[in-house]
């Protein structure tokens, strides 16, 4: 029986050997390694033999099953690699050849400006806060002194959610600014507290060269004792100095928000005409990039906070205005195009 094996084996690596596809390979494998192969009949009988004959007729038996199987396997690899590069070739493609390198994507430059600018309050000890676009009336606008019939209502054209309460009124609206979320701040955190808040902002407007219906601002807040318009100044100052550069000439002057007393706003030169006057600063050689000032006493005194104790200061920017400054883009829409040359420039 031993030599039978034998001979199975050095047949069946025979026929192995002559093999060139997967299909005939299968047939190989039921032949030799199958449930009714020779080898499972030999392994099956070993029951009846007489003791002596049973171990030596196993171990060979099993020796030549291993021997097959592996054999089995090595083909299958080969073939299987042969079957690859047929079917590349078929198709036309070289598979010898360095694949395409994935296009890596990159942050939008807007997403860029609003982390930087968050780094740069970051390091001067302010932490960032995020809240919702969908907001209320009241701390859009009321809570910030701005009632119905107000007219800074105006200057912020509102896209209120349709949503009626039962007195009929509509209380909710796609937020115009960040400063939204400076009462929300307030009534949540206690003071000393100093936070950046950027996100999204919505108003009904047209889009031109410098404005989008859809666009982003960064607003922020510090409120603890004895903080003065100095500490304002320094900050606004310290800002514009890191994000513009040393020698950009910068003007703070009075302005009014209702939400703060005394009011002031923060131009830089133009980087466009260098001063000299041009489309994108309206011939003035300024562009204004935030309101400012000290937080209005009524305001701290809605989020429960004593105004003879604690005061504040507060400003507000729009960034999609600050890469077209710095890069010279003389029209925002682009950032927002999606083509693709412009956008990955940055
Ligand atoms: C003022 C004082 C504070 O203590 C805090 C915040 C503020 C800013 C105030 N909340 C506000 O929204 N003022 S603003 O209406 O003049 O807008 C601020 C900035 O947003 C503008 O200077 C401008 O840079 C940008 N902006 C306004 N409308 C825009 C726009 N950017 C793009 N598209 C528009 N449609």
């Amino acid at each position: 029986m031993l030599q039978e094996l034998e001979e199975l084996k050095l047949n069946a690596l025979r026929e192995l050997d002559a093999i060139n596809n997967l299909k005939e390979l299968e047939s190989w494998r039921v032949r030799y390694l199958g449930r009714k192969s020779e080898l499972t009949r030999v392994l099956r009988s070993l029951a009846t033999l007489p003791l002596a004959e049973r171990k030596a007729v196993g171990a060979g038996a099993n020796e030549v099953k291993a021997k097959l199987e592996d054999s089995l396997e090595q083909k299958e690899q080969v073939l299987r690699g042969v079957q690859l590069a047929a079917s590349a070739e078929e198709g036309g493609i070289d598979i010898t050849l360095p694949g395409h390198p994935f296009p890596t994507g990159r942050l939008h430059p807007i997403t860029q400006t609003i982390y930087e600018i968050c780094d740069i309050f970051t390091s001067m000890g302010f932490q960032v806060v995020e809240g919702p676009e969908v907001e209320w009336d009241y701390y859009n606008f009321e809570a910030l002194n701005i009632p119905e019939e107000h007219p800074a209502r105006d200057t912020m054209s509102t896209l209120w959610v349709d949503f009626e309460t039962d007195s009929g009124e509509r209380p909710m609206l796609l937020r115009t600014h960040t400063t939204s979320m400076q009462l929300r701040v307030m009534e949540k955190m206690p003071p000393p507290l100093r936070v950046v808040i950027p996100g999204r902002v919505y108003r009904y407007e047209a889009s031109d060269a410098t404005h989008t219906p859809m666009f982003h601002q960064i607003d922020g807040l510090a409120v603890g004792k004895g903080i003065t318009m100095a500490d304002l100044k320094g900050t606004l100052y310290e800002f514009a100095r890191r994000f513009f550069g040393e020698d950009r000439k910068v003007r703070f002057r009075c302005d009014y928000f209702p939400f703060v007393e005394p009011g002031a706003e923060m131009a830089i030169e133009c980087s466009v005409c260098g001063g000299k006057g041009c489309r994108l600063c309206g011939n003035t050689g300024w562009i204004e990039i935030l309101g400012a000032g000290m937080t209005h006493p009524q305001v701290l005194q809605r989020a429960g906070l004593d105004p003879e104790v604690y005061s504040g200061f507060a400003f507000g920017m729009g960034i999609d205005r600050m890469p077209m400054l710095r890069y010279g883009i003389d029209d925002i829409r682009l950032f927002y195009s999606s083509d693709l040359r412009f956008l990955r420039q940055f």
